[in-house]
């Protein structure tokens, strides 16, 4: 397919509710849609997941637009590609700013199941039918958050992910698992750890936590692999994956025992299905993020948690999460506690691009 046209939307929406983690606290959203149009007309949607702060990738809005502008559009505008993986091994001829790359790229897939006139899942190679999915609690007074949980739970969530600090771990932990004994239950420390906190980290065995995300530095994977030998509960590594390469060193370091991906940071949904098989042929669970993104991403996410290898619920709970309202339709709904894989060709969902009109702050066209 000829990519025709490139069109950009920056639009900005207020959280349902704040959500606070150990970086600090997210109010309003601002994302980037991204359209692109093949010579035929049809049209393929993805989504920037960068954050409008450098907290937990140095990649913001603001250097995306500009890579995006500057590099990326220009690189792959009025070029004929067969499969999205050439879009991102050409996108790759520039360093970094993988959630930029994202976009495009998702977009492409996106393009590129509706003219194979199969579903995204599908094209993925996804073989499930729905999926269960988890549910993130943002730090807050703890009598907020048992409150919190017990909801999601009659919503149907299926995992709880905790934030933290190490002000607050040990308190917050333990009054969630004295109410909910059972749950299954982690944490999500966004670097907010050092190894001078072994001790305090040992402590948090006790809890039976399915895993502990991302404790240290995203570059600390000596660190990460001392302290995995220390406690018995799992780490999981989030920021420290910007690609297949990267699982690769975590996996020989043995720096953690469970990988998230999301497709925004590793670059794409082309690396995360390389991350995906790398860790199903090396016996590593693995399971899919979020990013606080639209539904756009959601649905995206959604389709790649389908394939067999994820066998974690994913952080990819329904619009109603974080949104009053999303801009795709139907909303990402739980049912029977499950999320459905959309079966429609592409996404196989519909983008309300007059929502995303009225949310926009900027438009670019190429
Ligand atoms: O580490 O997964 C993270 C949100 C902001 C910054 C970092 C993270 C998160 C989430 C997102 O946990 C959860 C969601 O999308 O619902
Ligand atoms: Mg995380």
């Amino acid at each position: 397919m000829l990519i025709q046209q490139v069109e950009l939307f920056l639009i900005e929406q207020q959280l349902r509710i704040p959500f606070k983690t150990s970086y600090g606290l997210y109010e309003n959203r601002e994302t980037i849609i991204v359209k692109l149009t093949d010579a035929s007309g049809t049209v393929g949607f993805g989504e920037v997941v960068a954050f409008s702060e450098p907290w937990y990738t140095a990649e913001t809005i603001q250097t995306s637009l500009h890579i995006l502008q500057d590099f990326l559009i220009p690189t792959i505008l009025n070029k004929v590609f067969t499969h999205p993986s050439e879009v991102a091994e050409t996108l790759n001829i520039f360093k970094g700013n993988p959630m930029a790359k994202a976009g495009i790229e998702g977009a492409y897939w996106d393009l590129f199941s509706k003219k194979k006139d199969i579903s995204l899942a599908k094209a993925l190679g996804g073989m499930k039918e729905e999926i269960p999915v988890g549910v993130v609690v943002s730090m807050n007074e703890p009598e907020v958050m048992l409150q919190q949980i017990e909801r999601f739970q009659i919503e149907g969530y299926e995992r709880f992910k905790i934030k933290v600090s190490k002000q607050n771990d040990y308190e917050v932990i333990s009054k969630i698992r004295d109410k909910f004994p059972t749950i299954s239950l982690m944490i999500d420390a966004n670097s907010d750890y050092t190894l001078n906190d072994i001790e305090q980290l040992k402590r948090l065995d006790q809890f039976k936590l399915l895993m502990i995300e991302q404790p240290f530095g995203d570059r600390d994977f000596m660190d990460h692999a001392i302290l995995q030998k220390e406690i018995a509960t799992p780490i999981c590594l989030d920021e420290s994956i910007y690609s297949l390469e990267d699982v690769e060193i975590a996996f020989a370091l043995q720096a953690c025992k469970i990988i998230t991906i999301k497709p925004g940071r590793v670059g794409g949904l082309t690396e995360s299905l390389k991350i995906h098989d790398y860790c199903v042929e090396n016996n590593m669970p693995v399971w899919v993020g979020g990013m606080i993104e639209t539904g756009i991403s959601r649905i995206q996410n959604v389709a790649l948690a389908s394939l067999a290898g994820f066998t974690i619920p994913g952080d990819i709970s329904a619009s109603s999460r974080h949104w009053e309202q999303d801009i795709i339709y139907p909303e990402v709904k739980l049912e029977n506690g499950k999320v459905k894989v959309p079966n429609g060709v592409g996404l196989g969902i519909t983008v309300n691009e007059e929502r995303i009109k009225n949310l926009s702050k900027k438009v670019f066209k190429f």
